[in-house]
């Protein structure tokens, strides 16, 4: 197991389970004001996700939630680019870039991005390349379908071995694209393109992804897999999904994931601390 990356001359332990607090640049979640004020409110927020243990801050500025909009590339950059050049110069963390566009990549990590975390898993035209010449780690994320129709009747076989399969094939894309193995983090993408039968399957059995050798990183926090377990007629909205998504990244610590993203920061970093005084117990 690859215990540490190099992200962009910053490194992450990954001997213990750790947390990438999520921030969004997205209009809907800083809906006021100009440019300063976004930036304003995203460092605060940053600011505090790092006091609270996060070791990755993963800023995104458009949504993949079902339905919604696409935006350009020029409209991502002016959002996220300023950010990321923010935090890497102010704090002392690594900045995780959220997107599938290989410009955005690119202009993220001259701007000090330390990791690419990419739902399409470099699937993107040119994403591979840039993300090669770039040397920072990678995440690749398995989805179904794209965003905005990939919750409309996903279908597999079997879930885990399609997303085994389809990890193994882009760990070959990247390698023949010259990034290295050993900068590669892999993550089964839950409720992208997956119903609930199919997200449980792939928490239940989300060691057999870390049998490949590379970290694992697990995205739940608030999603509707678990509004759909904690009530099935009448599922509680996000804000009533905390406790519900610690139990997640408990048992994802536990089942080998390396990686828990999260808007949770303080919680998860005290779950996962209770994971790691396990997992160091002979
Ligand atoms: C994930 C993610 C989202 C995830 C990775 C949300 C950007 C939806 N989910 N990236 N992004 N893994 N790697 O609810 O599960 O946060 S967006």
């Amino acid at each position: 197991m690859v215990m540490q990356l190099n992200c962009n001359g910053k490194f992450l332990d990954l001997s213990w389970p750790r947390v990438m607090g999520v921030l969004n640049v997205t209009p809907d979640s800083f809906y006021d004001g100009g440019r300063h004020n976004r930036l304003d409110l995203a460092l605060q927020h940053a600011e505090r996700m790092l006091s609270e243990g996060a070791a990755i801050i993963d800023v995104g500025g458009e949504s993949t939630r079902p339905g919604a909009e696409n935006i350009s590339i020029g409209q991502e950059l002016d959002r996220v680019i300023p950010v990321v050049e923010c935090l890497t110069k102010k704090l002392d963390v690594i900045v995780s870039i959220d997107t599938s566009k290989a410009e955005v990549m690119q202009q993220a990590v001259i701007a000090g991005a330390g990791l690419i975390n990419d739902v399409s898993a470099l699937r993107g035209e040119g994403a591979l390349q840039v993300a090669a010449n770039s040397g920072v780690p990678v995440c690749l994320m398995h989805m179904q379908g794209q965003p905005q129709t990939m919750q409309n009747n996903p279908e597999y076989a079997d879930v885990m071995t399609e997303v085994d399969q389809f990890l193994r094939q882009r760990i070959s894309a990247c390698e023949n694209a010259g990034i290295s193995r050993d900068q590669i983090i892999l993550d089964p993408g839950f409720g992208f393109g997956k119903t609930l039968g199919h997200n449980m399957q792939l928490l239940q059995n989300l060691n057999k992804l870390s049998v490949q050798g590379l970290p694992v990183l697990v995205g739940l926090s608030r999603k509707s897999m678990l509004g759909a377990l904690l009530a099935p007629d009448c599922p509680p909205p996000p804000e009533k999904r905390l406790y519900a998504g610690l139990a997640g990244a408990v048992i994802a610590a536990m089942r080998g994931a390396r990686i828990i993203r999260t808007h949770d920061v303080e919680a998860t970093v005290d779950a996962l601390k209770i994971v790691a005084g396990i997992q160091a117990t002979a």
